[in-house]
């Protein structure tokens, strides 16, 4: 047997250099680091003799270098991931959150922190937390509530096994999600005889479960004694590459199709079937749809409490549920007959099966008048008074500048709500974070959009919550060339959960800035802020305004941040859907009181595991 001397970490960057993917492109990108003791001697050595075979780049922060890493990888439809090394300790946890956001995604992401030393000469190290009752954990035993593979490399020979059920864990459709490989700092720099073998390219492939033959046969049964389906379209109908076998069995057969927020641009907005976004920022024409429909189709969902208005809207007494998933730990969601497969060849299937069958129509004024509801808030606001603009209107302005390669982003406050509910997305054209619907995100996420797909205008919308949690990757981006438009919504506060606190009775307390306890009135100039990075930033005083900034930020060869000030307690009225928030049972407040009868009123309504 041939072998060749080398470290773990310069062994470990090799054999990642040559994993591919079908497409013949590597399957991990390539690295973000953040160095400290813990990484830089080994794997930082062999990073560098690697950089031409596989990049490396450098953030300001772990946990945002990791959602730059997922944004890729959702923007690449999971067909190509990154990886995030990191120091031991603060450096390693940093990246716990962003782990969970991976995790609650299913989206590929490979975490190598440094970890102790294995042969525990020099104990404690620096940043060593030293659990006293057990010698075999060390910080980064947090990952494994939030990793779908876990492994601490405690030997070199172990990156043998732990690499390749990595990349396998990775490129699993039902499996997917983040890889924790713990790479103790001694063992980084040890040497071994790895086979020559173990470094030969090795291709990927993401396989199509099909559906078994009972299942489909239940499937096929439960669709043609139906009279009112739906479907509800997740985001596994992306990685699957589904859109366009599901645009056209929901025009063959007659079957609404509505969307959640990572199902959204599955199909295009002006597709007939297409109802709309469904659920607690949803459109009243899916709404509607799904509260009579007969028979819910779940395809690659997750039924999250937002899609399902916490289990209160598909309201249909003689409603059954068919969940259609790679993964059967969904597709046995609530009761549903399970229909485990790959989305599309599970379209397929069932089209074979339905030959020429369809289903009542449903109105199409449904459609129609949600259209003309949601064009009316986002239009310009009259000249007339000088309220501040709604977040609503914000998005009128952009989606007026925007174009087919528009792709809008977000993940948490007012926006991912008002984008789900109003925005016109062409197919491909939106990307949300709201299976974790993590503060910061945001800005990191459109670098790894933009990463992903360089030809799409990106358009980040974040509110000044967001902002302020996580935004230094924006001087990454101006470092690197990444050009994308972040649009700042600065309604001085966290907006969405102010007007949820009031909603559940609460006094506005603690949300709002001027609400939180304070000495010297919160001021921030985000302009300033921005543009101390090297980003172009300006403000814009209006809607018109911000228009006229949109267009100027086209063609940018760095990001341009437009900050507007809107009002923080608007939102769309139309649409929506009840969101279970549990209110105190006991309160001196009246408003709680009123509140918690209302919240009682519709518990009673949720339809709970059938
Ligand atoms: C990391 C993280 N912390 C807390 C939350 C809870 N949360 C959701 S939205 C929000 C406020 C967002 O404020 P901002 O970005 O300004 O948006 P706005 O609603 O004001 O437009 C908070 C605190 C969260 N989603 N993520
Ligand atoms: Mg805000």
């Amino acid at each position: 047997m041939k072998t060749i001397r080398l470290t773990a970490a310069q062994a470990m960057v090799r054999w990642l250099s040559v994993q591919q993917n079908e497409e013949g492109e590597r399957f991990i990108e390539g690295i973000w680091a953040i160095f400290g003791h813990g990484n830089v001697a080994g794997i930082g050595e062999a990073l560098y003799e690697h950089r031409k075979e596989f990049p490396t780049w450098r953030g300001h922060n772990e946990q945002t270098m990791a959602h730059t890493a997922i944004a890729f990888a959702k923007a690449k439809k999971r067909r190509q991931a990154m990886a995030v090394t990191t120091s031991i300790g603060p450096g390693a946890t940093n990246l716990v959150t962003a782990a969970a956001t991976a995790h609650v995604n299913r989206l590929p992401l490979l975490l190598i922190p440094g970890d102790v030393f294995a042969n525990r000469a020099p104990d404690p190290v620096l940043q060593q937390i030293e659990h006293f009752g057990d010698g075999t954990v060390s910080a980064n035993d947090t990952f494994r509530a939030v990793s779908r593979y876990f492994d601490r490399i405690t030997r070199p020979e172990q990156i043998m096994t732990a690499l390749p059920r990595a990349l396998r864990v990775m490129t699993d459709p039902a499996d997917c999600g983040p890889v924790t490989l713990a790479f103790c700092q001694d063992v980084q720099a040890e040497a071994h005889d790895y086979p020559e073998s173990f470094f030969e390219p090795k291709v990927w492939r993401i396989r199509r479960p099909e559906p078994d033959a009972v299942e489909l046969a239940e499937a096929v049964a439960l669709l043609k004694a139906a009279k009112s389906p739906v479907i509800v379209a997740g985001g596994g109908v992306v990685y699957s590459g589904a859109e366009a076998a599901l645009a056209d069995f929901a025009a063959m057969h007659d079957i609404p199709v509505v969307e959640t927020q990572a199902g959204k641009s599955a199909l295009d907005h002006d597709h007939a079937l297409n109802f709309g976004p469904v659920g607690v920022t949803g459109a009243s024409s899916a709404n509607i749809v799904c509260e009579s429909a007969d028979l819910v189709i779940g395809l690659g969902t997750r039924f999250q409490d937002f899609t399902t208005g916490s289990w209160a809207l598909f309201k249909n007494p003689l409603r059954r549920m068919l969940s259609i998933n790679v993964q059967a730990y969904d597709a046995a969601k609530h009761g549903a007959a399970s229909l485990v497969s790959d989305a599309k060849i599970a379209l397929e299937a069932l089209d074979r099966e339905l030959g020429s069958h369809r289903f009542d129509a449903p109105d199409a004024r449904l459609r129609a008048d949600w259209f003309e509801a949601t064009a009316a808030v986002k239009a310009a606001p009259d000249a007339a008074g000088n309220a501040l603009p709604t977040d609503a209107q914000v998005i009128g302005a952009v989606q007026r500048s925007s174009g087919r390669d528009t792709v809008v982003m977000g993940a948490a406050g007012t926006m991912p709500g008002e984008l789900h509910k109003i925005w016109d997305a062409p197919q491909g054209g939106y990307h949300m974070e709201y299976g974790n619907s993590c503060m910061g995100y945001e800005i990191a996420g459109a670098i790894g959009i933009k990463m992903a797909r360089p030809d799409a205008d990106v358009v980040c919308m974040v509110g000044d919550g967001s902002y302020m949690m996580a935004n230094s990757e924006l001087a990454t981006a101006v470092m690197m060339g990444i050009p994308f438009t972040v649009v700042l919504t600065d309604n001085r506060g966290f907006g969405c959960i102010n007007r949820l606190q009031q909603g559940t009775g609460g006094a506005p307390f603690n949300n709002l800035l001027d609400d939180a306890m304070h000495v010297n009135p919160s001021a921030i100039d985000f302009v300033a802020h921005a543009g101390s990075m090297g980003a172009k930033a300006v403000k814009a005083s209006d809607i018109k305004s911000l228009e006229a900034e949109l267009e100027a930020a086209k063609g940018s060869d760095r990001p341009v941040v437009i900050v507007i000030d809107t009002d923080p307690a608007p939102s769309t009225k139309a649409g929506g859907h009840w969101w279970d928030v549990a209110v105190p049972e006991v309160s001196t407040r009246a408003e709680v009181k009123t509140a918690r009868k209302s919240y009682e009123t519709n518990i009673a309504k949720q339809r709970l595991a059938t």
